[in-house]
């Protein structure tokens, strides 16, 4: 294992995590067998502490703690018992839970928005069963990954009945934790395909709009953690302007970090790992530091199936701290450059350059916008938004060349 610069990891640590999920992944895919050994969640969460990283994130399943899986509240109980052992003695805190609403036949057809009663109802259980443990555990988000809720044959289900069973089940959610009035928040993390043909939360928009028909009242209990670069990226969408958009509506929970080739599957490389786009990572890094520098970075991605050895998962967790650092090293160096300070001074500029109201005083608002001068050819000459010389800089910048 490489010595992982600490100088570039000490800043950022105090604000990662780690899913679970990812240790215990053994570099098996749909074509090849697993390729590292198996560790339990306990072995998992003593690296991070190790290592020291305050949060891990837990999949009911994954720890043991999956009603559908072990339909006995006495063993559901010892479990949870040992699993908040294991953090205490590691120092490891939860940050996020997830009721894994995407592995069981029983939600093949969709779990929330399945069309038969059942599967809908019991899919709630399982979510209010995990609100009342990722509560205990004092995690402060509970995650609704919502990958198995799709379509591959849209005959199936009306994509109406879709959205608005989502909103139901998350909407139940929000008044439980307002009823037994919870610490924790709920989160949708956002998906376009895989393992469905076409995920219902395809992208960051989705999630907003899925906010939207929600009542009023829970609208604040709930976010989103966008999962970048992979998950925007998949679609070939912009993982920076997804940031952009839910720091503006006020709604980014906390970020999914990881590395992706667009338009692929979900490869889950680490951050900046394999063929990922540098540069989109360089503004993913730069939005987080100007509009949520605090937000928590998780690691959602796996090591390479080619990393076999017995630190393959320690090297994996110094790797993505420390391309993390660097990103950040580079993301505030850029932000304190005087010519990039000059270059951007108009970027966070807002307005039209006039006051008016057009709702109290819609005709001194229309002359007071007219008034003046307005030709398109004149203003289009005088235009000066300096893209050539930004993206000059971003580049020497980031390739170490200023
Ligand atoms: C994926 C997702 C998951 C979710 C997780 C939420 O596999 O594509 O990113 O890893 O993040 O299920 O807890
Ligand atoms: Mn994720």
């Amino acid at each position: 294992m490489p010595t992982y610069r600490t100088d570039l990891i000490q800043p950022i640590v105090g604000q990662t995590s780690f899913g679970i999920w990812d240790l215990l992944n053994k570099g098996s895919d749909p074509f090849g067998a697993p390729t590292r050994a198996a560790i339990t969640a306990e072995d998992g969460i003593r690296l991070l502490g190790k290592i020291g990283v305050p949060f891990v994130s837990l999949h009911d399943l994954d720890v043991g703690l999956d009603p559908w899986v072990t339909p006995n509240a006495k063993a559901l109980d010892a479990r949870k018992a040992e699993i908040a052992a294991s953090l205490r003695e590691s120092g490891v805190q939860v940050w996020m839970y997830t009721p894994c609403l995407f592995h069981h036949p029983l939600v093949r057809a969709g779990s929330v928005t399945a069309n038969d009663a059942r599967v809908r109802r019991m899919s709630l259980q399982k979510m209010i069963f995990a609100l009342d443990v990722a509560e205990e555990l004092g995690a402060r988000w509970l995650t609704f990954w919502l990958g198995r809720d799709g379509a591959e044959v849209d005959a199936l289900i009306d994509a109406k009945a879709a959205y608005a069973r989502i909103a139901d089940a998350v909407a139940m959610a929000t008044a439980y934790i307002r009823g037994k009035g919870y610490q924790i928040r709920i989160s949708l993390e956002p998906k376009p395909n895989e393992p469905r043909g076409d995920i219902y939360v395809a992208t960051v928009g989705h999630a907003l709009g899925i906010i939207n028909l929600l009542p009023e009242a829970d609208r604040n209990l709930v976010g989103v953690n966008p999962e970048l670069l992979q998950h925007e990226a998949m679609a070939g969408l912009n993982g920076y302007h997804a940031i952009g958009l839910l720091a503006a509506a006020g709604k980014l929970a906390f970020l999914h970090l990881g590395g992706q080739t667009p338009l692929r599957y979900d490869q889950d490389h680490p951050f900046l790992g394999g063929n990922s786009d540098l540069k989109q990572s360089f503004y993913i890094i730069l939005g987080m530091l100007r509009h949520a520098p605090k937000t928590i970075c998780e690691f959602d991605c796996h090591p390479f199936r080619t990393e076999a050895g017995d630190d393959a998962r320690e090297a994996f967790i110094r790797g993505n701290l420390e391309a993390l650092g660097i990103m950040v090293a580079k993301a505030k160096s850029f932000l304190a450059l005087p010519e990039a300070r000059e270059l951007l001074a108009e970027t966070d500029a807002r307005g039209f350059g006039f006051t008016a109201d057009p709702a109290t005083d819609p005709d001194g608002f229309r002359q007071a916008l007219f008034a003046g001068e307005w030709n398109a050819d004149t203003v289009a000459a005088s235009l000066s938004p300096n893209a050539q010389a930004l993206d000059r800089l971003v580049n020497l910048h980031l390739l170490g060349m200023a």
